[in-house]
């Protein structure tokens, strides 16, 4: 397992799905589904059924039961039933009792085979608890007013169920990196709300599998992973395909990660927004520890019914803004209309053209005056950046959210403005609107201590951390805005027009004057 050196250039690469172990504390087989054939199983089989593993491949099914007091029937009998009605899902977890201890059972088909992985059984008092807990988590998903109170209330379910010290709501942005959004955790844990971290901490495969298997636990980071062995036969280029395995050992890289910022044990489960990953729940404990199937499966119950209330909460989110930006938007226009003074209705009346995005700062060029609103750049920087427009061949309108990439004179401006929406209202006589978007960093919540300096190490151990990947995300984002959204692009294109309209009607009517 370790010769997969940690390779931070090749992160997007590794075969996740197909690495060949599973974690040691459970057990896994894999059988033909015609035959009951044994093809897979885990090198530490024998801890389980007392009998070694090369014994037991190519070997009927019911050779696993041979040492144990379970009849070997018990194992056929539900086999036959998974297998006629396709329904492991709703029959997992399997209880079964070897030797006196009791076990779950969890039973999945892929790609031509069935996997049988065995875990311990937990506390049952458990159990009752976590219903207790579903039912209030239900009840508070109905009742929470904000986004933010329900990404906390899920964490703070999640936290009861499972235990662990730290439970964190992590929401990926539109570039894949992501952010911590809410947190519970136990006190003497250092803060990680509001931190930013690059997309490459979770590579775009291990993205894609986790839409597809939407929890995974990570019992024990410092574990040794148990190999996956396979009859004789079996053709080596085609491992194992462990994407819907609950044990599935997870990539080295990420383990050397949880053990820089000294977590032993990992738990992650996916929040799904219209079949998109929109993020994660992610838990962290100092010590190793083991969640069972059931704790799991109430954990991702909780998970779940936020997913599918950010279905509409997050329309609402968008419904809200649009909406927001399309009535500023006509009050701008009848402000216009009302009045002969562009410059009054624009940048002087109770709406100005800073509320119809969610631009922190703004400019007005018009008469050859310059005004500013909010948080812009001076008025110096705003001229020159209109003789350097019309060199762009931007037609009348120029979006983007790392300005200083195409202008650099914009970097001694990068705080206010990384991010540039520009309409133009006449080339000629040098008339435009702006809207700028600071530099990400500026906006980001630096909610870890800071006094505590983060460098960034040139060895990649170091870079595997938290706190490293923090600063690392910060060099990332330098010049960069957050984007602008479809509702603001489309809201300031309006606003040209209603402008433009307003402006021709007034030459006109000067033109009529004067004839
Ligand atoms: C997986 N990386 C993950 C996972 C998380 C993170 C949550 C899911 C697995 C789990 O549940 O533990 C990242 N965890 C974080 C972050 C925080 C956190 C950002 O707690 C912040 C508080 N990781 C790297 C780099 C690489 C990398 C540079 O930092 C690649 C070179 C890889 N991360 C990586 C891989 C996986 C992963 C390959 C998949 C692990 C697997 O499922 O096998």
């Amino acid at each position: 397992m370790n010769s997969l050196a940690v390779d931070l250039t090749n992160c997007e690469r590794e075969p996740i799905h197909i690495l060949g172990h599973i974690q040691s504390h459970g057990y896994l087989v894999a059988i033909q589904p015609d035959t009951y054939t044994i093809v897979h199983v885990s090198a530490n089989i024998a801890e389980l059924v007392g009998i070694p593993p090369t014994q037991l491949l190519g070997q009927p099914v019911k050779a696993l039961l041979a040492n144990t007091d379970l009849p070997a029937d018990t194992l056929i009998e539900l086999l036959n039933v998974g297998c006629r009605n396709d329904s492991w899902d709703t029959m997992n977890p399997n209880r079964l009792n070897l030797n006196g201890k009791a076990w779950n059972l969890i039973v999945h088909q892929y790609l031509g085979l069935i996997l049988l992985e065995w875990e311990s059984v937990g506390d049952e008092r458990n159990l009752l608890i976590n219903q207790q807990l579903l039912a209030q988590a239900l009840t508070e998903v109905q009742s929470s007013r904000t986004l933010a109170d329900l990404l906390q209330n899920t964490a703070r379910r999640v936290k009861t169920i499972i235990g662990y010290d730290r439970v964190m709501v992590y929401r990926f942005g539109a570039d894949w990196h992501g952010v911590v959004v809410a947190e519970e955790k136990d006190d003497d844990l250092e803060p990680y709300l509001g931190l930013h971290y690059p997309a490459s901490d979770i590579p775009r495969q291990a993205r894609e599998l986790y839409k597809v298997n939407l929890v995974r636990l990570i019992a024990d980071a410092t574990s040794t992973p148990s190999r996956i062995l396979s009859t004789p036969d079996w053709p080596s280029d085609r491992p194992l395909d462990l994407t819907h395995s609950v044990l599935r050992a997870v990539s080295p890289i990420h383990i050397e990660y949880l053990k820089n910022m000294g977590v032993q044990a990992s738990m992650s489960i996916s929040l799904l927004y219209r079949g998109e990953l929109w993020g994660l729940i992610s838990c962290h404990n100092t010590t190793p520890r083991f969640v069972d199937y059931p704790a799991r499966q109430a954990a991702k119950f909780v998970s779940q019914l936020l997913s599918a209330a950010l279905e509409f909460r997050k329309d609402e989110e968008d419904k809200t803004s649009l909406l927001q930006y399309t009535q500023n938007g006509q009050r701008l226009h009848e402000q216009l209309i009302l009045s002969d003074d562009v410059v009054r209705s624009l940048v002087k009346s109770p709406v100005t053209v800073l509320d119809v995005t969610k631009a922190t700062g703004a400019a007005l060029l018009f008469n050859d005056k310059v005004y500013r609103l909010g948080q812009a750049p001076d008025e110096a920087n705003i001229r020159a950046l209109a003789d350097w427009l019309p060199t762009k061949d931007t037609e009348t309108f120029l979006e983007t959210s790392q300005l200083p990439n195409l202008y650099p004179p914009a970097e001694a401006f990068r705080h206010v403005g990384s991010g540039l929406l520009a309409i133009e209202l006449s080339r000629e006589l040098k008339e435009y609107v702006f809207w700028f978007k600071p530099e990400q960093i500026q906006e980001v919540t630096w909610a870890g201590n800071p006094d505590k300096p983060v460098t960034v190490e040139a060895d990649g151990q170091h870079r595997l951390s938290p706190r490293t990947s923090f600063a690392a995300w910060t060099e990332i984002v330098r010049n960069t805005s957050n984007p602008w959204s479809e509702a603001e692009i489309g809201a300031v294109v309006k606003l040209r027009e209603d402008i433009l309209q307003v402006v021709t009607r007034q030459a006109n009517e000067i033109r009529l004057l004067n004839q």
